[in-house]
């Protein structure tokens, strides 16, 4: 059977190594923990159909490598995309003092427009927790990022995470924010029928004055 979708939305995930990012990945395709989760090796890939607002919504989504030795290979795959799961680890403060530098990454490479969803992973673990809900919000607020915190192990919030990035992705393209048929939107038409001419936004042929 073949896949019919009304659009498809270019993902990222991003983030220090070790934060989680192939588990929220996993969690979110699988709807479970991924056990013994070695490194990864440049990018992995994964996809799913979701349903946002009455919308069928593919998300490809690019699970990038956290280790410094593969950030160049990593970030030839920033390019074009709508959105964004920025990931720290709550229980590590060095990934979330990392931030800045995967944001400053994300908006050069990847577009300024993308739309980013910090998350703080590992939310089970509390008792070791190193960075506070509030500092993280604060962060987010200062930096135009949503922000959930997650757990890949119990599951909590993952989907919400995606969707969420989704959501506002579409909600962008329908107040005319975000242009789909512009190059490297990260956001392409999965069926002719949806691609209406949009006001200001449309290109009108001009007279020729030659
Ligand atoms: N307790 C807990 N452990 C987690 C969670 N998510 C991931 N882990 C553990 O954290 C470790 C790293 O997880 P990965 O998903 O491989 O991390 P990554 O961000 O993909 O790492 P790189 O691929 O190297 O960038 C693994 O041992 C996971 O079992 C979570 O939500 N809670
Ligand atoms: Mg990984």
């Amino acid at each position: 059977m073949s896949e019919t979708y009304d659009f498809l939305f270019k993902f990222l995930v991003i983030g220090s190594a070790g934060t989680g990012k192939s588990c929220l990945l996993h969690q979110f395709i699988e709807n479970k923990f991924k056990q013994d989760s070695n490194h990864t090796i440049g990018v992995e890939f994964g996809s799913k159909v979701v349903n946002v607002g009455g919308k069928t919504v593919k998300l490809q989504i690019w699970d990038t490598a956290g280790q410094e030795r593969f950030r160049s290979v990593t970030r030839s795959y920033y390019r074009g995309a709508a959105g964004a799961l920025l990931v720290y680890d709550i229980t590590s403060r060095e990934t979330y003092n990392a931030l800045t530098n995967w944001l400053t990454d994300a908006r050069t490479l990847a577009s300024p427009n993308i739309v980013i969803i910090l998350c703080g992973n590992k939310k089970d673990l509390d008792a070791d927790r190193e960075v506070t809900f509030l500092e993280a919000s604060r962060f987010a607020q200062e930096n135009e990022l949503m922000f959930l915190e997650t757990s890949a192990l119990t599951g909590e919030n993952v989907e919400e995470a995606f969707l969420k990035c989704a959501r506002t992705i579409l909600n962008k393209i329908e107040s005319g924010e975000l242009d789909p048929e512009r190059m490297g939107s990260g956001i392409q038409y999965g069926d002719a029928s949806l691609r209406q001419p949009r006001g200001p936004q449309t290109q009108t042929k001009q007279p020729c004055s030659c």
